[in-house]
């Protein structure tokens, strides 16, 4: 399903238009059909798995900065749902409508239908994709996308490179958790996860499973086994694909120096921990140092659910939350492996093996005594410092509360987010046609310097994500700061950037960032239910600027299967 071809003079134009040079660039070509499968990610039979290519996740996309990614999106699923697909974290600058969300820069791909996305890939970094259409993703719809430098800023400093997934999985379908969430009974609480999973695969206990009627098949519990080379030194890749949950992560008896923060390369010699907090939509880059044992040692990548930020209530779609294994685990195992990664990749291939539960470990360390990242001292490799001012400002406050049918739902100050129907918002935008207000949206002038100010008045912390961008993260409370207040809390211009950041429960963040992206930019919780519910805003960059955006004939195609124009 997948081709990489040298470029071509055909393609020539294509690179021209992106404005890249095109020595040594080529077209990285996928495939992907996208239909439901049926599988035991968890043991659990599930057969709402939207799978790519008959697999779940789906597949791993590898490239280099300046090559052009080209993937053709076939909609198999068969049940009238369409598709779209997003790419998580990287700026679509110059192809805004590539970027995915349905009815905000495209609109959704009718079953029957093909798609092909193709922009250039411009930066660095550990990233993903992942449907972008209600919350198809949580039922599998997402796969990792690495992109290298060259050279890697790092290079030097590790030999080959190891690449973790983690991620919440239900045994329920996508459209029943919705049916279910988007009702006055849920209370607002989001469908509680059956299972965490590492690189896809995971354990639910069997005996609960049966009882509630589902087929489960203990022998087919694995985890991924990383066999490692003692004294080298690891590249480790950490992707965080949740709908909903927060994972602590480390690696027993190991530390982790980060080198990466969502695609933001980091200085030389940043502190090193033994754990990080990593929410939805983040992800990160490790050194891990193979020097904690021999040949023959195993050590526990360890996964843990955090628990305590999921509110749930009686009747909830899983009827059991308490059976939830919290803690999902892979294994290191110092081994004479020499190379075994894939082919042309320098990733370490795992193996899947069969969950051992009367294998015990080496220093299983419990969560309370480990140090732990602090994101806000890390410092990027450029170094350029957040900006020391402003012109423009949107203050957003996180509100939960019932709407006129009585169902709870989750804001940006009290406004839940509604899809623009016919044009998407990025057409309307190009078209002249006003966005509506129901789409809560606020406009900024190319070249603004805008300050985001995020309130979180909840008992959980949310994941906001910015499309087109990475901001500057200038300012974070810790848990119980209260709302930001300029007179009381200190703002950080070290120049700490990434592209999903954690606002803390009953806390606040500050971030910021330049509109040098023309387009029509989603801002959202990257807890899928939560923006489901309304937790979303577009920033409309520079509509002065928005006739210079070119449609895609791919673009107008995809809205004339709905009888939309632009
Ligand atoms: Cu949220």
């Amino acid at each position: 399903m997948k081709s990489v071809s040298k470029v071509s003079l055909l393609a020539l134009p294509i690179l021209l238009v992106f404005g890249i040079a095109a020595v040594n660039s080529k077209t990285v070509k996928h495939t992907f059909r996208v239909s439901y499968i049926s599988g035991l990610p968890d043991g659990v039979l599930t057969t709402s798995i939207l799978g790519i290519n008959g697999k779940y996740p789906g597949p791993l996309i590898e490239a280099e900065v300046g090559d052009v990614l080209e993937v053709t999106v076939i909609n198999k699923i068969q049940d009238g749902q369409n598709v779209t697909l997003h790419w998580h974290g990287l700026h679509q600058r110059g192809t805004p409508f590539q970027d995915g969300p349905s009815q905000i820069t495209q609109c959704p791909l009718k079953e029957g239908s093909t798609q092909v996305y193709t922009f250039p890939l411009l930066l660095p970094g550990t990233y993903w994709y992942h449907s972008h259409v209600n919350s198809q993703y949580t039922e599998g719809l997402w796969g990792s996308l690495i992109v290298r430098g060259t050279p890697e800023v790092w290079q030097e400093l590790y030999d080959e490179e190891i690449l973790i997934t983690v991620n919440d999985w239900y045994h329920t379908s996508a459209k029943q958790n919705e049916e279910w969430f988007l009702r006055p009974e849920s209370g607002g609480a989001p469908p509680y996860p059956f299972s965490v999973l590492m690189n896809g695969v995971g354990r639910y206990p069997c005996g609960t499973a049966l009882k509630a009627g589902r087929l489960c098949v203990s022998y087919s519990q694995v985890r991924p086994v990383f066999k490692v080379q003692p004294r080298k030194t690891y590249r480790l890749r950490l992707i965080n694909t949740s709908g909903w949950v927060a994972f602590n992560f480390t690696i027993s008896g190991h530390t982790l120096t980060p080198i990466e923060v969502d695609g933001i390369d980091l200085a030389a010699n940043q502190p090193v921990h033994h754990a990080i907090f990593i929410g939805a939509g983040q992800r990160y880059s490790f050194l891990l140092k193979a020097d904690a044992g021999v040949v023959g040692d195993e050590f526990l990548i360890r996964a843990s659910l955090r628990k305590e930020f999921l509110f749930t209530l009686a009747g909830n779609i899983n009827p059991a939350p308490e059976a939830v294994i919290n803690e999902v685990t892979g294994v290191i195992k110092y081994a004479n492996v020499g190379r075994q990664t894939y082919s042309s990749s320098p990733l370490v291939k795992p193996s899947f093996e069969q969950f051992d539960h009367s294998k015990t470990y080496r220093t299983v360390e419990t969560w309370s005594t480990m140090d732990f990242l602090t994101e806000m001292e890390t410092v990027p490799f450029d170094a350029v410092p957040a900006p020391p001012n402003f012109d423009t400002e949107k203050v957003v406050n996180i509100i939960f509360q019932n709407d006129e049918n009585g169902l709870r739902r989750g804001s940006f100050n009290g406004h839940p987010f509604e899809l623009p129907t016919g044009k998407p918002a990025l057409g309307k935008l190009v078209d002249g046609i006003p966005i509506p207000e129901a789409t809560s949206h606020f406009n900024m002038k190319y070249g603004d310097i805008v300050q985001v100010v995020i309130n979180n008045p909840e008992l959980g912390p949310h994941p906001i994500h910015l499309h087109g961008h990475h901001f500057w993260v200038v300012g974070m409370g810790h848990s119980g700061d209260g709302s930001y207040d300029p007179l009381r809390h200190q703002l950080n211009l070290n120049g700490h950037r990434r592209d999903t950041v954690l606002v803390k429960e009953k806390s606040w963040l500050v971030i910021r960032f330049r509109a040098d992206n023309p387009g029509v930019w989603l801002m959202h919780c990257h807890i899928d239910w939560h923006m489901l519910s309304g937790m979303a805003m577009v920033f409309v960059e520079a509509p002065e600027l928005a006739s210079s955006i070119r449609v895609p004939d791919e673009a107008r195609k995809v809205c004339a299967d709905h009888n939309v124009f632009i």
